[in-house]
């Protein structure tokens, strides 16, 4: 079990995507994009590496975020490994500081991952590989890599086997992932919302799934997205219904690809106030 460390937008969920040659995380320019834990496994010749693909560090500032950095302790408390990443495209900060002191403490083998390598110079790469070096002295290795385009991904797959203790393997040949057909489709609706939409409403974002079941030819999935005031739902509604049909048809095709069958999508926008506060909603949600 390896978790996934790093500030908001590093690139954690695009890296368990990439590793596991799926799409079961969701992935977006927007912080925050990870709300729950979700297991990625990575299928090797004779070896599997499951990879926690937890929210980024932050500080709380609401019951969801206070979750969410819950979510970050209990999986570095419960996990045999952890890959440390950072984005070389931003200067190596205080948040990074402040999980690289995290890990050091718990005493994990630490396994550093430099991202983003595709949108600076060398240079840059190397002075981020200096900072990350000095912030975790004992790495087990450092890998630069491009989580998007591929550069260095196979040299980091092969080094996730050293870091691992042997144990039984979690996941069946073929499955690579825990979640259930509901998180993985409120998942991905939320990720073709969020990278349609920007300011303040990705944040004020929630995907429940009402309903999943086997229809005559496919898979028919009912499904509310959440905003917290009529004005979020008037943007992603769109005019005419236009934005909800876009995010609808992005999520179906992704939905289909992830269970390779026909998808039958329905979505509906509903206010809640305030449900990033209500803890009932939230635990509703799976958060
Ligand atoms: N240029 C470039 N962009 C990347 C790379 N890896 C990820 N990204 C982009 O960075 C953004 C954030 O990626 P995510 O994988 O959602 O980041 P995350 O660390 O999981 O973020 P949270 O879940 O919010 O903590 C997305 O727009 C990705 O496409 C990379 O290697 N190069
Ligand atoms: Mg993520």
């Amino acid at each position: 079990m390896v978790a996934l460390a790093g500030r908001p937008n590093v690139g954690k969920s695009t890296l368990a995507n990439a590793l596991s040659g799926t799409h079961v995380a969701a992935v977006s320019p927007r912080p925050q994009t990870t709300r729950r834990r979700l297991a990625v496994a990575v299928h090797g010749d004779a070896w599997q590496a499951v990879l926690l693909d937890i929210p980024g560090f932050q500080t709380p500032r609401d019951a969801l975020t206070r979750r969410m950095q819950q979510t970050v302790d209990a999986t570095l408390a419960d996990c045999d490994a952890a890959i440390f990443m950072v984005n070389a495209a931003e200067p190596v900060g205080g948040g990074d500081r402040f999980i690289a002191e995290r890990l050091v403490a718990s005493g994990l083998p630490v396994l550093a991952v430099v991202n983003k390598v595709d949108e600076v110079p060398p240079q840059r790469i190397a002075e981020t590989i200096a900072a990350v070096s000095e912030l975790v002295p004992d790495l087990a290795a450092l890998h630069p890599v491009s989580a998007l385009t591929g550069d260095g991904m196979d040299a980091l797959r092969a080094g996730l086997p050293a870091l691992l203790p042997e144990g039984p393997p979690y996941f069946p040949p073929g499955m690579t992932t825990d979640q259930t057909m509901d998180e993985l489709a409120s998942e991905l609706i939320r990720e073709a919302a969020l990278v349609r939409l920007r300011e303040e409403v990705p944040h004020a974002m929630a995907v429940q799934v009402e309903e999943i079941e086997p229809a005559r030819e496919g898979i028919r999935v009912e499904a509310v997205i959440y905003v917290e005031n009529p004005s979020q739902k008037g943007i992603v509604v769109g005019k005419g219904g236009h934005m909800v049909r876009e995010i609808g048809s992005a999520a179906r095709r992704a939905l289909g690809v992830a269970w390779g069958a026909e998808v039958h999508l329905g979505l509906m926008v509903k206010v809640r106030r305030k449900w990033r506060e209500d803890e009932s909603m939230l635990t509703r949600l799976g958060l």
